[in-house]
């Protein structure tokens, strides 16, 4: 990770669960780190990071952020695509606006931040890497979540997608996933819109916690410059599906 050292990472995301807890394993491994989110105050409350307000539904917004912290830290070496949701939308009765919000937020805002973060890795000239948070619903769906499995199944195709098009480019810049299974965060509270099925989510058995996917992240960025991870499938040890 010392190459890492004084570089700047954008992770978004970053005012909960895990997007929080890499901001907070980054700024502990000396990187300079750019933390957005729309909860201000939650990222103002996180040490040594510099804080951004974003909505990522917003994509003129993006820009205007990726703008902000190219002039305050210089432009970003590591883009750490976290902001995501699920809501409890079935395919037959739910919510359009449901899915939209899933489709804005886990597709479209993380390829828009993905292309204001490789421009500026290329401008830098240096190495870069982005990391998308996907699921390991991006690998089989699991009940009654057709579309938020389909905002991950898109994920997985912006991975290989993103990575083909590096390689045309000659770019040293990575790309990588990790596809986690339940972890405990705010997530099911938001799918579910209730306290008590969020809790019950999370008690069934022993989940992962947040900063097993930090280990997994920095696993990921420790890796040597030729070694390219593409995507990290990891579960709890005793979930089922
Ligand atoms: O969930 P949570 P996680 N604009 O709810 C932000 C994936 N994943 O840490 O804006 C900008 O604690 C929100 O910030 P705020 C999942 O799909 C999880 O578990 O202030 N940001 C918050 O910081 C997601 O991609 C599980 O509300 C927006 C963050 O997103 C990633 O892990 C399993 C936003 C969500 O934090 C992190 O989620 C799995 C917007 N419009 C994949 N909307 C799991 N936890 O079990 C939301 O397979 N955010």
């Amino acid at each position: 990770m010392d190459r890492w050292k004084g570089k700047v990472a954008w992770v978004t995301g970053a005012s909960s669960g895990i997007g929080k807890a890499i901001v907070e394993r980054l700024v502990e491994r000396g990187m300079n780190v750019a933390a957005s989110a729309r909860r201000l105050d939650r990222l103002q409350a996180l040490e040594g990071a510099h804080a951004y307000a974003l909505d990522v539904r917003d994509t003129d917004a993006i820009g205007t952020c990726a703008a902000a912290i190219a002039a305050d830290l210089g432009g970003v070496d590591v883009l750490v695509n976290n902001a995501g949701l699920g809501r409890n939308a079935p395919l037959c009765n739910g919510p359009v606006e449901a899915w939209r919000e899933m489709l804005e937020v886990n597709v479209l805002g993380l390829t828009v931040c993905t292309q204001h973060a490789v421009a500026d890795m290329h401008r830098r000239g240096g190495e870069g890497h982005v990391i998308h948070i996907a699921s390991m619903a991006s690998h089989r769906v699991p009940p009654n979540s057709g579309m938020y499995s389909a905002t991950k199944y898109a994920v997985r195709s912006l991975t290989e997608g993103l990575r083909q098009e590096l390689r045309e480019a000659n770019s040293k810049v990575r790309v990588s996933a990790i596809s986690p299974g339940f972890v405990e965060t705010e997530f099911a509270g938001v799918y579910w819109a209730d306290q008590a099925k969020a809790k019950e989510t999370y008690s069934r058995f022993r989940v992962l916690d947040a900063v097993d996917v930090a280990d997994a992240l920095e696993y990921l960025l420790a890796a040597p410059p030729h070694v390219q991870v593409h995507d990290i499938l990891m579960r709890p040890t005793e979930q089922r599906s």
